[in-house]
């Protein structure tokens, strides 16, 4: 009987906690009512300590790599499972106790027991949400909502024990309990699966329409063309020196461009009302629209961007075209005042940062950037403005800002307070993508492998990138001319053929000779650095 009694929690905690979490998935794509288990994730990435958090990042992407899954897509999906899973577990946890503790009590599963159950379990996760969560209902609606699933999933859980274990049972009827337990476990198990199933499936059918409803807004609103800059001819076009085949895409195909976003899910901003107020140390603050800001001379620029929680030879790094306005322009017509030293950048879902004034000052082509590859900013990359700073890593860059203050008061940044490097300059780095075996070229008798990849460095450039296998001497690798002076350069490598197992490794340099840093470092927290090689089996 001892035993059963934590069987049966958990087998009613899985049910029950199951079908709330379908109908709160539902309540969130059907009406934008709060998600609960990533609100809770949320919050907890916000409150543990930065290390154990990059910790688990770097466990995960370790996890996801030795499977041999890409990153850049499966990260947040991962993410995502967590963030159920982790609220799933806590739901069963406190069934299952509730069981225990009522069976050690002898008590009733009673209207007020599951009351209190329900309010045990949802008065923290409400409050978390409401701090936290990304629904933009009036809060008594998302307090409302998310009371009643609590105290319901609490009368269920109660009154199933009192299903389960009534308390006055008469001892000759044992056998008639024993099958009206079954009956009601049947039941129970079919209404929570009836529960789960519909709400998590009508609610995914949701979630892809609405994905549907946003692709195509934001096509329409686009000022640019829809196919994208990739249509057009790339500068270096004619290049004679042609990427190897299988080396990553020189131009990103934006869908597959990595994201990096500290939530559980990306942040959605209403263009159309979305305003960027300028304020603080300036003579004439500012209020701009997503309009106002397109008025000012537009720039392209060719960007790499990466995050510094990659490994060297890390997918977390892409090349598009960024369109935007250089900052100064707006700054000047703000009227900073000379005691400025910095402007704080506050984002939607409460990322921020510092960019020092004497950087934008310096370099004109720092800017707000609202388009990529010729198209309105992408919801997941930060729409509708976010910065670019050539040079850095992707966590000195805010994305969905919201607000500038111009300050003399230095503030670190979001991923700074959390123990990562205050500059976070772009390290040096070269990587192998490819030897490809399939494109053998025969000069005469010679039979050549060509090698290839890619090489970074941020503005600094690179001049030289050098291979060796299986640790002879290193040998000089073409060059592709870069789409511009602010993205990774392709190579490739003519290798003369051996039969055998072999292992490839690449280093490079930059424009003004300074070798990339050979000595292995994590990512964390100055970004990673180190030799990237390939084994390969020929
Ligand atoms: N508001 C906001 N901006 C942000 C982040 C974020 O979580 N929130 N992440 C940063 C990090 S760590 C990186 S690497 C880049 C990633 O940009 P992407 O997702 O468009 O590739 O955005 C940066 N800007
Ligand atoms: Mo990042």
């Amino acid at each position: 009987m001892k035993k059963l009694n934590l069987g049966a929690g958990l087998f009613v905690g899985i049910l029950l906690t199951a079908s709330l979490i379908a109908i709160m998935y539902l309540g969130a794509q059907l009406a934008g009512l709060p998600f609960a288990p990533f609100d809770l994730f949320d919050w907890m990435t916000r409150v543990l300590p930065g290390p154990l958090i990059t910790y688990g990042i770097d466990s995960m992407i370790g996890a996801m790599l030795a499977l041999g899954l890409d990153v850049a897509d499966t990260a947040k999906t991962a993410e995502q499972t967590m963030a159920v899973f982790q609220f799933f577990a806590l739901g069963v946890v406190i069934a299952t106790l509730f069981f225990g503790l009522m069976k050690a009590r002898g008590a009733k599963g009673d209207r007020s027991a599951g009351v209190i159950l329900g309010a045990l379990f949802g008065l923290p996760v409400i409050a978390l949400s409401i701090a936290v969560g990304q629904s933009t209902l009036n809060p008594a609606l998302r307090i409302g909502w998310l009371a009643i699933l609590f105290v319901a999933w609490g009368l269920a859980v109660s009154w199933s024990y009192n299903r389960l274990f009534p308390v006055a049972v008469v001892a000759a009827d044992n056998a008639v309990e024993k099958i009206d337990r079954r009956q009601f476990v049947v039941r129970l198990g079919v209404a929570t699966a009836t529960i789960t199933v519909a709400g998590a499936g009508l609610g995914a059918l949701l979630a892809r329409n609405e994905q549907r409803q946003v692709e195509a807004a934001l096509a329409s609103s686009s000022a640019h063309n829809a196919e994208g800059t990739s249509a057009m001819p790339f500068p270096n076009a004619n290049d004679p020196v042609a990427p190897v085949p299988g080396t990553r895409p020189e131009y990103t195909p934006v869908k597959n461009h990595y994201k990096v976003f500290l939530r559980t899910e990306p942040t959605v901003i209403d263009g159309t009302t979305w305003r960027l107020p300028i304020t603080g140390l300036v003579d004439n603050p500012l209020m701009l629209s997503l309009d106002d800001i397109r008025k000012y001379e537009s720039r392209d620029q060719y960007v790499t961007l990466s995050c510094i929680s990659g490994n060297v030879g890390t997918t977390l790094i892409g090349t598009t075209q960024w369109t935007g306005v250089s900052i100064q322009k707006v700054l000047a017509d703000a009227k900073v005042r000379s005691a400025a030293r910095y402007l704080v950048f506050t984002c939607g879902d409460g990322f921020y940062e510092s960019v020092d004034l004497a950087a934008i000052a310096a370099d004109e082509r720092i800017m707000f950037c609202y388009a990529w590859d010729g198209n309105t900013l992408p919801v997941d990359h930060g729409f509708p403005l976010r910065i670019w700073l050539p040079d850095h890593f992707g966590m000195k860059q805010p994305k969905w800002i919201t607000a500038i203050e111009v300050t003399d008061q230095y503030k670190k940044g979001y991923w700074v307070a959390r123990g990562w490097n205050e500059v976070a300059q772009v390290k040096t780095t070269s990587v192998i993508d490819t030897v490809a075996v399939d494109a053998v070229i025969t000069n005469g008798s010679q039979k050549l492998v060509p090698v290839g990849g890619m090489a970074f460095a941020g503005t600094r450039g690179i001049s030289k990138v050098e291979v060796r296998v299986d640790g002879g001497p290193w040998q000089t690798a073409q060059l592709r001319a870069p789409l511009s002076d602010t993205t990774w350069v392709l190579w490739r490598y003519e290798w003369p053929f051996a039969a055998g197992s072999h292992n490839f490794e690449v280093r490079c340099a930059e424009k003004d000779g300074t070798a990339q840093i050979e000595t292995v470092a994590t990512p964390h927290p100055d970004g990673a650095t180190g030799i990237h090689h390939k084994a390969a089996n020929l």
